[in-house]
Formats: structure tokens, sequence, C-alpha cells
């Protein structure tokens, strides 16, 4: 390896202070301090030769580039989508009450088609464990350039370095965040949904800024000119001026298709092991990268469980004979038991639940009553949005708002029966809300109070 470094820069550089040393205090060029840390001694990393690896160069960093310049728009669309199936503008289910701005695209939710949120979370959650070998492989490609010295060479450079910076930064926290969501529970101090959301667009903003700068660079490296391919340089490794070609590589001992082919191996590996949580069918066993998509062992009722009566903190108790629904609009309200319940006109809807984590069911068939007719059952006209709570006493699950437009839908239910059985304790006994495109989160289990208007 190259011991010297950049050490005859530097002696150069001393020599040049010198012999000016008898005139006037020498002046530092613009920028003084950006030139003294252009004076430090390359060592470690910061020394071109230390990186060697034959296989970096711009075609590679733009060919993974490319790939994730498609894949994540795709993320952040459907990551906004699945925010805005949150209908967070209704006050209380807003977990990122300081979104400002950030929030100027939301819309009211639909619920048509009835597996919209099932496609949109589905592709989010796959696509981005797909990607993370990708991504990695990226920031491997160009990790010789966040060492290169001098760290900062001009504005221009600095604000380059700083826009990098918001791309990794974000780039490694959404996809961390993302897949320790998926895999574990609570690990986050306060909120999942405000740490990605934030994150996400820091990462976007980073990657706006960074795709404009360097668009040109990559279309070149891919059609094969340019520093890419440079004349007499077959290899495609490109020229060494661009920083990511070694300019004292290893002898090479994988290809660069190799490198592909291991990278493209490893997602194809996650996607196969992520995909049947969202397919569902005999696929969702080999989910086996997705825990909570799953069966549990006993299999309750044929689907996940997403969390156990016993996890809530529901008990017997709560769900037993003396549990009552109330339903109240303003002053008016009627206290229901279960038997009165399936006293009333009773329906069915063949729905989906989709999970926030990316799991989802085929049509389950439900059974139960039409939320719009509870609504007309304390005179509530339109019908207004409503606040639905259950017998969990604690958790930011155990209460949603539902919009006027889920309420009116006649697929919309308080379900008491699923696949021609009672509810399972776990999936949500006595009564538990079904909304077409609804996120899971929103279909709440172990009801016992529909506040009509108070959304
Ligand atoms: N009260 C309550 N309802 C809840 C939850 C919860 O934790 N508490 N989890 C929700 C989530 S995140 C999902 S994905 C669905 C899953 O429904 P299932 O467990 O019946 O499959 O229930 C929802 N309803
Ligand atoms: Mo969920």
């Amino acid at each position: 390896m190259d011991e010297q470094g950049g050490g005859p820069r530097r002696r150069r550089r001393s020599d040049a202070v010198r012999a000016e040393a008898p005139g006037p205090v020498p002046r530092r060029p613009v920028g003084g301090v950006l030139a003294l840390l252009g004076e430090g001694p390359p060592f470690g990393p910061t020394r071109p030769g230390f990186w060697r690896s034959p296989l970096r160069g711009p075609r590679l960093t733009s060919l993974l580039g490319a790939v994730l310049l498609v894949g994540v728009p795709v993320l952040f669309v459907t990551g906004l989508l699945s925010y805005a199936a949150y209908n967070p503008d209704l006050a209380s289910n807003d977990m990122t009450p300081d979104k400002g701005v950030l929030g100027f695209y939301l819309f009211p939710w639909p619920t048509d088609p009835p597996w919209l949120y099932r496609l949109t979370q589905g592709v989010h959650v796959t696509l981005g464990i797909t990607l993370v070998p990708v991504l990695l492989a990226k920031l491997w490609s160009v990790v010789p350039l966040l060492f290169r010295w001098p760290p900062v060479r001009s504005l221009a450079h600095a604000l380059e370095r700083l826009s990098v910076l918001f791309l990794v930064g974000g780039a490694l926290f959404v996809f961390a965040t993302g897949v320790l969501n998926v895999q574990l529970e609570y690990v986050f101090p306060g909120s999942f949904y405000p740490l990605h959301f934030y994150g996400a667009w820091v990462f976007v903003s980073g990657l706006v800024a960074h795709v404009a700068l360097k668009l040109p660079t990559m279309v070149r490296a891919l059609r094969g000119r340019g520093p890419g391919r440079g004349p007499g340089d077959a290899s495609g490794r490109g020229r060494a001026d661009d920083g990511l070609v070694a300019p004292d590589p290893a002898p090479e001992t994988a290809s660069r298709r190799t490198l592909l082919g291991a990278v493209g191996l490893g997602s194809l590996a996650l996607l196969l092991t992520t995909v049947g949580q969202s397919l569902g069918g005999p696929l969702r066993r080999t989910a086996v990268l997705a825990p909570h998509g799953r069966l549990p062992a006993d299999g309750a009722d044929g689907f996940p469980v997403n969390t156990t009566a016993a996890y809530a903190g529901v008990t017997d108790a709560d769900t037993g004979p003396g549990w009552r629904l109330t339903v109240r609009n303003g002053d008016r309200e009627v206290v229901l038991t279960r038997e009165e319940l399936l006293a009333l006109p009773r329906y069915r809807s063949a729905l989906p639940i989709a999970c926030v984590e990316g799991w989802s069911t085929r049509d389950l068939d439900w059974e139960g009553v039409r939320l719009s007719d509870l609504a007309a059952l304390v005179g509530a006209a339109g019908p207004p949005g409503v606040l639905v709570e259950s017998a969990q006493r604690s958790g930011a699950f155990a209460s949603a708002a539902l919009r006027g437009n889920q309420v009116a839908d006649p697929r919309s239910l308080l379900a008491l029966r699923v696949n021609g059985e009672d509810l399972s304790p776990d999936h949500g006994y006595p009564a538990r809300v079904i909304v077409p495109a609804n996120p899971g989160v929103h279909n709440t289990k172990w009801v016992t109070r529909l506040g009509f208007g108070e959304v």
C-alpha cells in the first residue's frame, strides 16, 4: 500500500510558503479554513491507496444507483400513502403532530378498492426489504468518497457533501427503522411513525439534490461513455479521477458481474422469504423473515394475530358476559349486550386485513352490524366520523378514529363473527371493526364504545 499518501503534496505547499517568507505575511486564499483542512495529512482510509477493490467504479455505482432510483420513489410514494391511510388529520389519529407542511398532500382515504392498502403497504414493505442488499452494495461502492481528502474543497463541494449526509444518513435510518418495525415491536423511544416519516423526508430531500448533481454522470456511465468507459479502458472501471476507481487496485478475485449477481441473489432471497406474508395462502409459511405475518401456532381462525388479548391486557372479565357496547352521539346513548347486537340486522363483507408491517390476508368472511346502522341507531346523520374505543387500557391502538366515508360504506362492520364462527378472543371478541381498505391498525379489536361525531 502507498504509505506516502499525500506526502509530496504537503511538502510542496510548505515549500511555497517558505519561498514567500521574506515578503509581507502571505494571505491565505479564499476559505482559509478549507485550505487548512486541505493541508491535513492523509492517513488511514483518507489515503487514496487505502481502497483497493478493482470492482469499484462509476459503472458499478451507476447500475446500483439506477435500481435505487426506480425503487426508492416507489417506497416514498407508498410510504406517503400509508401515512395518508391513517387519516392523521383526524386529531385522535395523528402520530406526528409537528408534521406542519409535510402533511400538505393528505386526503381522505377511500374505501375502494378494498384491497388498496393491502397492495400499497405490501409493496412498500416487500420492496423495502428486497432493496436492502442493493442499498448496502451502493454504499460500499462509494465508501472511498466518504474519506476523500480534503474533506471539503469549496462551498459547492460542502453543499454536495451535506446533501450526501442527508442521503446516506436518511437512507440508513429509514431502512433500519422500517426493518426493525417489521421484525420487532415497540423498540422505539416514542413512536415509530414520526421517526420513519421525518426520516423519509430527510432521505428524499438528500436524494433529490444528489440526483440533480449526479444524473448526468450516471447516464454517461450507463451508456458506456464518459468516465464510465473511457477510451483504452475496456473494463468499464473508468478513469482514476472520479474518486471511485482504486488508483492502486488489488488483483481481481471476482468480477463486477459476480458482485452484481450476489446482490441480486441476496435481494431475491429476501423477496422470497418475505412476500408470502402479503400473498397469503400456502405461501404464508415461506415468510420466514416476516415474524408477524405468519399464522400463530394455534392458527386462530386461520389468519394471523397482530396483538393477542393477553398482550393487550384485555381480560376475560372485559369481554365476558359483563361486556357492553356503548353507542353515543352527543346526548343520545344506547348500550347494547352482545345478544342485542346479534339481534340487529346482520350483514356479511368479504374483506382483508392489511397491516402496516406488510402482512395481509385474503378476503375473510366477516359478519356483523353495519357501522352506518349503529350511527342511525343514535340519530347520527351524515354519517359523521366515529371515535372507536376498545377494552384495551393503554397503547396507541386502544382507540382509532374513522372518517364519515368509512362509516358510510355498507361493507364497514362492527364484526361479531368471521369465517362462519364467533370471533376468537385474539381476533377481537366480542366485537371488532372491519372497514374496506383500512390499515389493519384501525380495525380496532375488543370494541367497547363508538362515539359518533367525536373525531
Ligand atoms: N384494540 C386493539 N385493536 C387492534 C390492535 C391492537 O393492538 N389493539 N392491533 C391492530 C393491528 S396493528 C392490526 S394489523 C389488526 C390485526 O388484526 P388481527 O390481530 O385480528 O389479525 O388489529 C388491529 N386492532
Ligand atoms: Mo398492524
